[in-house]
């Protein structure tokens, strides 16, 4: 973590107007630092961004990454035309004073700056099935816009990202090595991975169309408008990529169906609420329109089914592996993250057929 001080200069090298005021830690994602900071001009408010440290650690290309952010923030916006409020519903680059979309500090770390979207808000857990609605939404026509993205194909910011067999060959390898000397003590949750590690094909089988995906839809990576309460603008666009569209969809069920926070320690709380997913459906569905093909409708509940496993197993072999990739504020999270997901998993497998008849019932 860095000073206010230090932020405060790398914040100076974005094109923002007036005299910086204040520089304060923000959000709570996994991944990246981020900043809120004010500017003001003449003793009034100013310009306000929101400034990121990007992890080279996990993004080790950052700049295709900022490429493929800036193609799809720009073909969002011209999609969204002259839609009431088009300015709060895409993010928006700030570029730095030499014109680049990223600054490079002193110490070869990179940052990017966008307009402080205001008037909206993130939840790190669901209260209610329209909130889960609209946010499914955002999601879905999220997809939409970027179903016609001309241009070559984006490139794929993290390889294999949401390869979930290989995330399982990765999950082994973790029990194999144990390099923390972590494994005795969660023999149990190995186990319930090995016993399904027929999931992870499931989406990988399915002949399924390549789209440009989110990758990472969960419910704090969409704004919603605090007085409207609608899905305004969906962040976080690190992972944006080539992927199906099933792999957004479940992670939507992951993040809005249930009331428990992902690292919650009481199990007993941890569950896909029927209601809830007939929100993020419906939502995501509104959103989505009609590209999406038969086979892809039908590949959603497996998409729900994959993504909480693979995200089950990527939290395991973290544990695993002593804490590496995931942030953590205290030992053993990221261990009652990788419960809360098994959990979630059964709860989802114990539901599928009400799932599957609901989708059926939907135009
Ligand atoms: P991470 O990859 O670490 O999750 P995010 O890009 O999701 O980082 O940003 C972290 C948090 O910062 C978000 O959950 C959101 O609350 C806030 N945030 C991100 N972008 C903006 C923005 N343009 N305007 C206002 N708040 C934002
Ligand atoms: C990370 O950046 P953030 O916190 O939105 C992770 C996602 C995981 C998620 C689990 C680049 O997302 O893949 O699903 O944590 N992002 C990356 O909460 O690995
Ligand atoms: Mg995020």
């Amino acid at each position: 973590m860095m000073d206010e001080h230090a932020v405060a200069a790398v914040a100076r090298a974005f094109e923002a107007s007036g005299e910086l005021e204040s520089a304060i830690r923000y959000g709570s994602g996994h991944i990246h630092d981020t900043y809120s900071v004010r500017f003001k001009e003449g003793g009034r408010g100013g310009a306000h961004i929101l400034l990121q440290h990007i992890n080279t650690k996990i993004f080790k290309n950052p700049v295709a990454v900022m490429e493929n952010i800036r193609r799809v923030t720009t073909h969002v916006r011209s999609r969204l035309g002259s839609a009431t409020d088009a300015d709060r519903r895409v993010l928006q680059l700030v570029p730095t004073r030499e014109g680049s979309a990223w600054h490079v500090d002193d110490e070869e770390r990179y940052w990017r700056a966008y307009r402080f979207i205001e008037g909206a808000k993130t939840f790190d857990e669901v209260t209610s099935e329209r909130q889960a609605f609209e946010a499914a939404k955002a999601f879905g026509s999220f997809q939409r816009m970027l179903a016609d993205l001309p241009g070559e194909r984006l490139a794929e910011s993290i390889p294999h990202f949401h390869d979930t067999p290989k995330r399982f060959t990765d999950f082994e390898f973790a029990v194999d090595t144990d390099v923390a000397g972590r494994g005795k003590h969660v023999r149990a949750e190995i186990e319930f991975a090995m016993e399904r590690r027929f999931i992870a094909g499931a989406l990988v089988e399915a002949g399924l169309p390549e789209r440009v995906t989110h990758n990472d839809t969960k419910l704090n990576n969409v704004m919603l408008d605090e007085q409207t309460g609608e899905g305004i603008c969906v962040i976080d666009l690190d992972t944006v990529m080539p992927g199906f569209a099933a792999y957004d969809f479940g992670d939507m069920v992951r993040t809005m169906t249930c009331p428990a926070a992902e690292d919650e320690k009481d199990l007993a709380q941890v569950q896909m609420r029927f209601s809830f997913f007939e929100a993020v459906l419906r939502g995501y569905l509104a959103g989505a329109g009609d590209f999406l093909t038969a086979e892809e409708r039908k590949s959603l509940i497996a998409g729900a089914k994959v993504i909480v496993f693979e995200q089950g197993v990527r939290f395991l072999a973290d544990y695993l592996a002593g804490d590496t990739y995931y942030k953590v504020s205290r030992e053993g999270q990221n261990l009652d993250r990788c419960r809360t997901q098994f959990r979630l998993l059964e709860s989802i497998e114990g539901q599928e057929g009400e799932m599957a008849t609901l989708l059926n019932t939907i135009d």
